[in-house]
């Protein structure tokens, strides 16, 4: 596909933030491109997210993304959460008036934006490694690229950066301007993909003495599930068999409930972090998605918050080159961090009630536990918990 050197908004990353934005854009008309390092294999295997708020699958259907998620997609009205052998299910449409959320891998998502956006002849480069982002304070900033063994420059209007945690755009930000708020958890997720039919019809989030579990799915063949490790794990020193052990061992409760076993396909760690860049915006520079933002999964929210951001980064694009105002792009990085900091607080919420860390007291497990018991018996608190999970609606 031929890249042209200049354009209208660049786009840093080819994740799901960059992906959709292209798809929102080109939808109003706007030209983009989108440049990806990595090839387009890896980017449509990358194992991450499981869940959809509806707000997202809302936006995947706005713009024509939606036909497989509406086929394969699993709606899912409720979660369980386990301690203490004890369990809890929170009912979503019953607390939130009829919300609920869909398990539709992150993966299936990537394919089905790359496959369209291609198909509608949007600009999607892989391979081209983002050097640089110049002119961030100019109204024509450049990106300079790698691409094929040779440097290329893409001179924009806009540039977004889209290129996750890792991502060079960022940088384009100064110090001076950005300030980043951040907390490290002492402790990692070991994530497997399993051929096991899931164990459960729904999530099940478990606090355990012995540290977190959470069973998810992918299908009805495919179990997604996740155990809490200490930092630096190396996911070769477990066995399959030390893995369904210990999470048999996490998710114990009273009755016949039984996890069901097999083979392990994929194993990998990784890390628990809380991440905030402010503001999201400097000059022509936009970020969006984990280039702004990054939250423990335990709360679901990291793909939801990308969409979030790049479906009002589109409207205010949509805004400027269609009636020449630029108020919305004033008012983007504010409205974004107003949705950003509430998600970043439920999965702090989430990952510090659940975790066990290694170094906590007695005296707050059993914080822990009475937080637990409070989401038990109270519909308040229940509620609370329903509506951070299903998410609010954009805009
Ligand atoms: P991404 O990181 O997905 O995409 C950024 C893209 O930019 C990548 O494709 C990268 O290759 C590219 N890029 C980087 N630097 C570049 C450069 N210099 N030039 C060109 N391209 C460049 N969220 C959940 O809600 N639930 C989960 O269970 C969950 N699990 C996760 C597991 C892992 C291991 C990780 C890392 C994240 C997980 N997340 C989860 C969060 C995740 O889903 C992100 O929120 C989501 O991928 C955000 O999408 P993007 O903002 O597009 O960033
Ligand atoms: C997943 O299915 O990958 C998943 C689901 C819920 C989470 C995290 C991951 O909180």
């Amino acid at each position: 596909m031929r890249i042209p050197s200049s354009t209208r908004v660049g786009i840093v990353g080819g994740g799901p933030a960059g992906l959709l934005l292209a798809r929102l854009l080109r939808g109003a008309g706007i030209d983009c491109v989108v440049l990806e390092s990595r090839d387009r294999t890896y980017v449509e295997q990358r194992q991450r997210a499981g869940i959809l708020e509806q707000a997202t699958v809302d936006v995947l259907r706005s713009c024509g993304a939606a036909g497989r998620l509406d086929q394969e997609g699993m709606a899912h009205d409720g979660i369980e959460l386990r301690w203490d052998r004890r369990t809890h299910r929170i009912d979503f449409p019953g607390l939130t008036g009829g919300r609920r959320v869909r398990v539709y891998a992150q993966t299936e998502v990537v394919k089905d934006l790359i496959a369209l956006n291609l198909a509608d002849g949007i600009p999607v480069a892989f391979g081209a490694q983002v050097l640089a982002v110049e002119g961030a304070d100019t109204e024509r900033p450049v990106v300079r690229y790698g691409l094929d063994g040779g440097e290329q420059t893409l001179t924009c209007d806009y540039v977004v950066g889209c290129d996750g945690f890792h991502g060079v755009t960022g940088r384009s930000v100064p110090e001076s301007v950005r300030t980043t708020y951040e907390r490290v958890y002492p402790y990692s997720w070991l994530g497997v993909l399993a051929e096991a039919p899931p164990s459960c019809d729904e999530l099940i989030y478990a606090h355990s003495p012995r540290g977190f579990a959470l069973h998810s799915m992918r299908s009805a063949t495919v179990s997604r599930l996740y155990l809490q490790v200490p930092n630096g794990t190396d996911p070769a020193d477990w066995s399959d068999e030390r893995i369904w052990d210990e999470l048999d061992a996490r998710f114990a409760v009273e009755g016949d409930w039984k996890l069901r076993r097999g083979p392990i396909t994929q194993k990998a760690v990784l890390p628990m972090r809380s991440s905030v860049t402010e503001p999201m915006r400097y000059g022509a520079v936009f970020l969006a998605g984990d280039a702004a933002h990054i939250v423990p999964p335990t709360g679901a929210k990291g793909l939801n918050l990308a969409v979030a951001d790049v479906t009002v980064l589109a409207a205010a694009l949509t805004e400027r080159y269609a009636h020449g105002s630029a108020r919305l792009l004033d008012a983007y990085s504010d409205s974004c961090l107003r949705r950003v900091w509430r998600a970043e607080h439920f999965s702090y919420f989430m990952t510090s009630t659940l975790h066990t860390d290694p170094d906590q007291s007695d005296f707050e497990t059993r914080l822990q536990i009475s937080q637990l018991d409070r989401i038990a018996t109270s519909p308040h608190a229940s509620a609370e918990l329903a509506e951070n999970y299903v998410g609010p609606p954009i805009g």
